[in-house]
């Protein structure tokens, strides 16, 4: 959009004096950010109401991503880059004697998502709108996203993270227009009509309201704006007697409360399952409305949308479809099944069997009577169809969507859906050879790969504007529209001057990431070090535990000898674990430990630091990605879906330190064997040591001298303040015999980072390295990805 300075200085003015009642320069960072949120609404209503009558207009097919988690962080920025007037406001601003850093960091970080799942939705939400394509998202408005990690005595202590505060959600559009209603609990059973028709009818169902607000999604530099739609749940007022006192109240506002903490294990509970029902049903509700207002046949809906099913959260909806086209609106199974298959499409997200939801059917049937009743159906359907077939008996068995009691919920996504993929090349190969097998034999047109992506405007000119515009001296500015041209970088890597330049930069973005640990931490960092970063969820299965136990032996042969010739080293962490998950905050509390000792003995001569980064999230790693010498991806083969922190280090000029897992495999691919450090063993590797059964991780621990003394480090008082977390750790790698092979891949990983030593010592050869991983991230662009799913999967036009 078109907008001047003096246009926007007067419009900012005027919402100040009216929002606020005071004169500019007065304004607090918060009551200045209130107001510039207020200008920029009324800058892009017009378009977003443009937006929505076009699409009707043109009876377009829209894409809905159903998630129950969106992570979008700050919008404040994204939003006025996207919309063109970022440099404008900017200026604007400091004009008026306003530092938009500081209004900037007064917007508090939307954090409806736990880690790479929500991440990704939201970048898809960016990306969609910037491509164009009409893509809506689907999912819940939590009061408390992500819980707020604070560190106390080295421990981690969840804190809510009240993120509305007392301005609520400046974006967002209460739309009373698109309210609809939820049944839950109470007895069904079926019954004929007048008209013969067999219909349910519900007794003692409870009633609930779900109201949405919607959040613009504003494409870039295209005046476009999608839509993401968060639903909350209010008691009907016609029920309010209900629900006599304040803990019957809060029984139902407990629905969008809060986010659940936990994405390592899958937990059968109730008001998890009530939250992924509401969202789903609530939102097929108005994705029906919308649809029949084009006076089109509901039995082809998939004509006109379809609905995608972010991992098994929202994957009720085949079932929750089914019901309504069928109980509500009348329509024959078998048509209504066949328009169901066609809209339905399943991402998994993970090959963690941990993870995979099921229900149990008891619970399940009393929380929805009727979807139960729908998922039987399906079920029985299913069976006969296959048997009819001749489909053996075991593989029926295996794919079925209820057995032992259990409601398996990717079988009905992948039933009940018309594509199912993974998210990364060996990630999908894994699901088509393994965990999803028997599927795929069954229906392998059904399977598909969508390698991840990020949106690069987030991480470049956001995050890292200095970095932005050293491109911008080297190859002119196209890459800010086009990612592609950053292969224009490519020619430049062997000059000297450029890489200086770059280098520059790096060390520029050390420096504010040093002044931030400074003042968070009191830890003082030298830039001259190599700074080596692992930021993502604590998780047994990446490995952070193993970045400890080589810090662990850095730090024993410093103090065998002070003198050692070694580049210095910062070992910067950021990480939630999953409050109830205590293997992974014994791992915060021992990083925490070693930390405080290694940090605080001389005599390693400031060689060895470890930096814990409290509260890791999006407006965080805006600030720790750009200032990454390496990037730790160091999940066991085959266990990391895909990573997507991964992608961000590499765009931003780091040099990831990897295993072959996930999307690193085709980071590698990228940017050839020479520009990124692999280690470890591969997927095959890990595969045979399953099938054989013959790691002993006591016997690699005996027999090895050096992971005696590192793993002994453990137990033997060294750490202080970790006894019990440290036999933990202890048991977990020699007792239990270490789940994800660390002590295996221990030596392969020591000799990758002494590789990374020797590699940084020749600063023109670490800075080519850096420049040629810059050069050749396009390929990770969501706006490529979602390109694919709009094409090949949901067959948008844009
Ligand atoms: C049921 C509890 C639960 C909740 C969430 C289990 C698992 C999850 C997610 C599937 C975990 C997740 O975020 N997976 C990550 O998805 C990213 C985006 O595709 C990938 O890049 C990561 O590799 C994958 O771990």
């Amino acid at each position: 959009m078109q907008l001047t300075k003096e246009k926007f200085i007067r419009d900012f003015k005027d919402a100040v004096h009216e929002a606020q009642l005071i004169k500019v320069p007065a304004a607090t960072p918060t009551e200045a950010f209130v107001s510039l949120a207020k200008v920029i609404r009324k800058y892009y209503t017009p378009l977003w109401l443009e937006r929505n009558r076009k699409i009707s207009e043109d009876q377009k097919k829209v894409a809905y991503y159903f998630s129950i988690e969106f992570l979008p962080g700050r919008m404040l920025e994204t939003n006025l880059l996207n919309l063109g007037i970022l440099d404008t406001v900017k200026e604007g601003l400091a004009d008026l004697g306003i530092d938009f850093e500081e209004v900037k960091n007064a917007e508090h970080d939307m954090a409806l998502g736990n880690g790479g799942l929500g991440r990704l939705a939201a970048a898809f939400m960016d990306s969609l709108a910037t491509t164009g394509y009409p893509g809506f998202g689907n999912g819940l408005r939590y009061k408390y996203g992500l819980f707020k990690q604070r560190i106390v005595d080295g421990y981690q202590v969840e804190l809510p993270d009240s993120w509305f505060g007392s301005i609520g959600n400046v974006w967002e559009t209460r739309k009373d227009h698109d309210i609809v209603d939820v049944k839950l609990f109470g007895n069904v059973y079926l019954q004929a009509n007048e008209e013969g028709r067999i219909m349910p009818v519900y007794e003692n169902a409870q009633i609930l309201r779900a109201v949405p607000y919607d959040v613009p999604q504003i494409g870039f530099g295209n005046d476009n704006i999608n839509n993401l739609r968060l639903w909350d749940v209010e008691i009907p007022e016609e029920y309010e007697l209900n629900y006599p006192t304040v803990a019957d109240r809060r029984r139902v506002q407990d629905i969008t409360a809060t986010l659940y903490p936990d994405d390592s294990s899958y937990e059968g509970k109730e008001l998890r399952l009530i939250q992924e029902y509401f969202m789903t049903s609530a939102g097929l509700q108005t994705i029906i409305q919308s649809y029949l207002k084009q006076n089109r046949p509901l039995e082809n809906i998939h004509e006109k949308v379809s609905v995608h099913i972010n991992d098994t959260h929202p994957a009720v909806a085949p079932a929750e479809l089914m019901r309504l086209l069928v109980d509500d609106y009348g329509l024959e199974w078998d048509k209504a099944w066949q328009t169901t298959v066609k809209t339905m499409s399943y991402t998994n997200h993970t090959i963690l069997s941990e993870a995979l939801e099921k229900w149990d059917a008891e619970l399940f049937k009393n929380v929805l009577p009727r979807v139960y009743q729908i998922i039987l159906e399906i079920d029985n359907r299913y069976v006969a169809e296959l048997a009819q077939k001749g489909v053996n008996p075991e593989t029926i068995e295996n794919t079925r969507i209820v057995k032992n009691d259990q409601i398996h919920m990717a079988n009905l996504a992948i039933i009940g859906g018309h594509s199912v993929n993974g998210v990364a090349k060996l990630h999908t190969e894994l699901l088509k050879d393994d965990t999803l097998h028997d599927f795929f034999v069954l229906f392998p047109e059904k399977f598909n790969n969508k390698t991840n992506g990020i949106v690069q405007r987030r991480w470049t000119q956001i995050a890292a504007p200095e970095l932005s515009e050293a491109i911008d001296k080297t190859i002119g500015t196209g890459w800010r529209t086009d990612i592609h041209e950053l292969r224009k970088l490519n020619e430049l890597a062997d000059n000297p001057e450029i890489l200086a330049d770059f280098y520059q930069v790096k060390q520029d973005a050390k420096a504010k990431l040093a002044a931030y640990i400074k003042e968070t931490t009191g830890i003082d960092v030298s830039t001259d070090a190599i700074f080596d970063v692992q930021v993502k969820r604590l998780h047994a299965y990446k490995r952070q535990l193993l970045n400890l136990l080589h810090i662990i032996k850095l730090y024993w042969d410093l103090k065998d000898n002070p003198d050692l010739d070694m580049v210095p080293r910062v070992f910067i962490f950021g990480a939630k674990a999953a409050p109830g998950y205590h293997f992974a905050k014994s791992v915060i509390k021992l990083i925490n430990e070693i930390a405080n000792l290694v940090n605080q003995d001389a005599s390693l001569q400031g060689k060895l630091k470890v930096v814990f980064l409290e509260n890791y999230n999006v407006s965080l790693a805006e600030l720790i990605i750009p200032a990454a010498n390496v990037s730790e991806q160091i999940s066991l083969a085959s266990k990391e879906a895909s990573g997507t922190s991964n992608m961000k280090f590499m765009m931003t000029g780091a040099v990831t330190l990897a295993t072959l897992d996930g999307a690193n495999i085709e980071i590698k691919d990228e940017v050839g064997d020479d520009n990124i450090v692999i280690f470890g063993m591969d997927k095959d590797e890990v595969y045979q040591h399953y099938a054989n059964h013959d790691y002993y991780s006591r016997g690699v621990y005996e027999s090895n001298p050096t992971i005696k003394r590192v793993v002994d480090t453990f137990v033997n008082g060294t750490i202080p303040n970790s006894a019990s977390e440290g036999t933990e750790i202890y048991e977990a790698l020699i007792t239990h015999n270490d789940e994800y092979f660390l002590l295996e891949d221990f030596e392969a990983y020591v000799a990758a980072q002494a590789q990374i030593d020797a590699l940084y010592r020749d600063k023109e050869k670490w800075s080519r390295m850096s420049l040629l991983n810059i050069a050749n991230s396009d390929k990770f662009t969501s706006d490529d990805t979602i390109t694919q799913y709009a094409q090949d999967i949901w067959q948008l036009e844009n």
